[in-house]
């Protein structure tokens, strides 16, 4: 698994030095997809690009990714592996010229998401986690935070581009408001969850798509941090697959996180 961790990571450092040069460059082409979702020509390059050196590198494996292959189904049925590409996550805020944007690769093997990469090329930081071997930023040990009051917790979220179900989102965000330190909104779920991996964040929760939260996940989990939903999985879906209803924090802080969201009806 090692020299699949070395290759996720020069293939996001490349992917990363790509997406910077883009926006650098002539001007971003913007299109709205399903209506209401920004995807820039940088997207689409960094997806071909990445897609290329996985399909070369390994020809039989599967890609779920949000730019070129977004309905491989469930993955849990497909025994060869999986590679979970989001290009660029946290496209709006590239497009509007923020630093706050990153590549994330999973790779998922045996049904396990054993190899998770975040990088952000603005801040030069690389996010990574092999199962079981412990959580990295540029090489270095990163632990949740300790935090274990909520009175004193900053938690991030964020919200669809789908407006229509926000309602119950805000009751949400009131409750956190009334009860945590601040909330967070900083526009890159991959991002939002390294920084709990990190102690930046001391809680998130948010619902996604798979390729959002995939890499991520495991670089949170191997820091120390709990991670769940605050609404029932559906029976048959395995938890870390399943993009509803997000939660994370460290071990402390998730039963209080879990009992305020569930409340926030
Ligand atoms: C984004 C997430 C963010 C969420 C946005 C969007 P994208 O992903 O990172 O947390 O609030 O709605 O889903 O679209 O930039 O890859």
């Amino acid at each position: 698994m090692t020299d699949v961790l070395q290759f996720t990571l020069a293939l996001a450092r490349t992917a990363g030095e790509l997406i910077v040069t883009e926006r650098a460059g002539a001007a971003l082409t913007l299109e709205l997809k399903n209506g209401n979702e920004l995807v820039t020509n940088a997207d689409l390059s960094a997806d071909n690009l990445i897609c290329q050196r996985i399909a070369q590198r390994f020809p039989d494996h599967h890609i779920l990714s949000e730019e070129s292959s977004p309905n491989l189904g469930n993955i849990q049925d497909l025994t060869l592996p999986v590679w979970i590409i989001d290009p660029i996550d946290g496209t709006v805020n590239f497009a509007h010229g923020h630093n706050h944007s990153a590549v994330s690769i999973a790779f998922v093997e045996d049904g396990q998401i054993e190899v998770g990469v975040v990088f952000n090329p603005f801040t030069d930081e690389m996010f990574s986690a092999r199962r079981g071997g412990g959580a990295f930023l540029n090489g270095e040990t990163i632990r949740v935070a300790e935090e274990t009051e909520l009175s004193r917790a900053i938690i991030a979220t964020g919200f669809p581009y789908e407006k229509s179900g926000i309602a119950p989102m805000i009751t949400r965000l009131h409750a956190v408001l009334a009860n945590c330190a601040d909330i967070r909104r900083l526009g890159s779920a991959a991002l939002d969850i390294c920084f709990l991996a990190m102690g930046r964040m001391d809680g998130y929760y948010e619902s996604l798509s798979l390729w959002d939260f995939a890499a991520a996940q495991l670089i949170a989990r191997e820091a120390g941090a709990e991670t769940g939903h605050f609404s029932p999985v559906p029976g048959g879906m395995d938890p870390q697959f399943y993009d509803r209803d997000i939660l994370m924090a460290n071990p402390v802080l998730f039963p209080k996180l879990l009992a305020l969201l569930e409340a926030a009806q």
